[in-house]
């Protein structure tokens, strides 16, 4: 056993619809044959996987009875029971059906906006059934291609109206569940609302009971929009809405790639990696570690289970690296808070007349501050160091 094999105390988890991705893609068919879910499980236990995410309709095909879902549900539980698998968050797929062509909670025609209510509390049903505390909602349709077709607002008043009720459905079920709501700026539609974690952390204080939503950030999704993830990964951490995370990999300025975890940015997933893990000081993200992404189209099924556990070791190498890196007394002494004894007591502690008085007051010397050399070229020499593993 090497120290980078996962161990269920990683709580790494993947999603059904990841590995269970066929290759189809728009320009051509399934590459591979469909995984049976409880198949899936078992693979995943094997590979060190912690837990299994699902869309309802991952496990449930979609218009199954009653009596097809309680056996399938059954069956289920009978393989998590016997891998020890967990199903930390369940979601409900609100874009795969055309009904939902326009879009679910923010649809123009009130069917559909009822039809998504309802597909919802019957996936959040099927959630705690199965154990889930977290639930993702993705937008992937609730969005635009022709702009005219409804006023934003009215998009935004739809999914508050949608959210809130749903936080009532699961208080009123006692389901003990948090939200976490995945951000995405295009793909499948020209425009989705809500585009960035940023802009669903401001959503999140308009509702009724935002204590209980929080963000599910993915890698590929805040790239895609030019942004730095681990920046607002951070920024989720800092208000304590870090409620999940989608991991994997992306080029920028590409179609949602949904890569193997740090398959493509790896400095970026090193300091993602950094964050979460805690290396650098402050809270350390205690949540599963969901990796939303799928195989090449090129790969068979070894290929999908080998991606799988690729996904995982590199986020272990990755972690190790971050411990040596905050360990190392030259990063340490680049980055150390810089101190002064008469501004310090100055900052950071709320407004007085007597402290606007001294600072107002105060002689800086601009110039010789500016002249100072900060040492980052050395700082992030030592960060590819680190990465390329010449240090250590
Ligand atoms: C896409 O990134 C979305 C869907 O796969 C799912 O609804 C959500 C949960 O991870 N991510
Ligand atoms: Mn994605
Ligand atoms: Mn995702």
């Amino acid at each position: 056993m090497s120290s980078f094999d996962p161990t269920k105390q990683d709580r790494f988890t993947f999603g059904l619809w990841t590995v269970g991705n066929p290759g189809r893609d728009p320009f051509g068919p399934s590459v591979r044959a469909t995984l049976d879910p409880n198949h899936i499980v078992r693979k995943l236990a094997e590979c060190g996987a912690a837990g299994v995410n699902l869309h309802d309709n991952d496990l449930i095909p979609f218009g199954a009875s009653a009596a097809e879902q309680d056996r399938i549900v059954s069956t289920f539980k009978k393989t998590l029971a016997d891998t020890g698998m967990t199903v930390p968050m369940a979601t409900t797929n609100l874009f795969s059906h055309p009904v939902f062509k326009d879009g679910a909670f923010s649809s123009n025609d009130p069917k559909v906006r009822a039809f998504a209510l309802q597909k919802t509390m019957r996936a959040i049903d099927l959630g705690a059934e199965l154990g889930a505390r977290r639930y993702v909602f993705w937008g992937g349709r609730e969005g635009t291609d022709a702009d005219a077709c409804r006023d934003p607002r009215t998009a935004l008043k739809r999914t508050r109206d949608a959210m809130n009720f749903l936080c009532e459905y699961v208080k009123d079920n006692d389901y003990g569940m948090q939200f976490a709501l995945e951000a995405k700026p295009n793909e499948p539609r020209s425009e989705i609302y809500l585009p960035t974690t940023g802009h669903m952390l401001h959503f999140i204080s308009t509702l009724e009971h935002e204590e209980m939503v929080g963000v599910n950030p993915e890698v590929a999704h805040e790239v895609m929009a030019g942004l730095s993830f681990a920046h607002s990964v951070a920024q989720a951490m800092e208000c304590d809405k870090l409620f999940h995370i989608d991991l994997n990999g992306q080029k920028m300025g590409r179609y949602d790639q949904d890569l193997r975890f740090g398959s493509e940015d790896l400095k970026g997933a090193f300091f993602l990696v950094r964050l979460l893990e805690g290396t650098l000081g402050g809270k350390r993200y205690d949540g599963p570690l969901h990796f939303d992404a799928h195989a090449y189209r090129t790969e068979d099924e070894e290929g999908v289970w080998e991606f799988a556990k690729g996904c995982m070791r590199t986020y272990k190498i990755l972690h190790q690296k971050a411990l040596a890196f905050d360990a190392d007394s030259e990063v340490q002494a680049i980055i150390a808070e810089q101190k002064d004894a008469a501004i310090d007591p100055l900052l950071g502690g709320g407004y007085s007349a007597a402290t606007a008085a001294s600072l107002k007051g105060m002689e800086i010397d601009v110039d010789a501050v500016a002249q100072r050399g900060l040492q980052y070229e050395r700082l992030d020499q030592l960060t590819v160091e680190h990465l390329l593993g010449v240090r250590g």
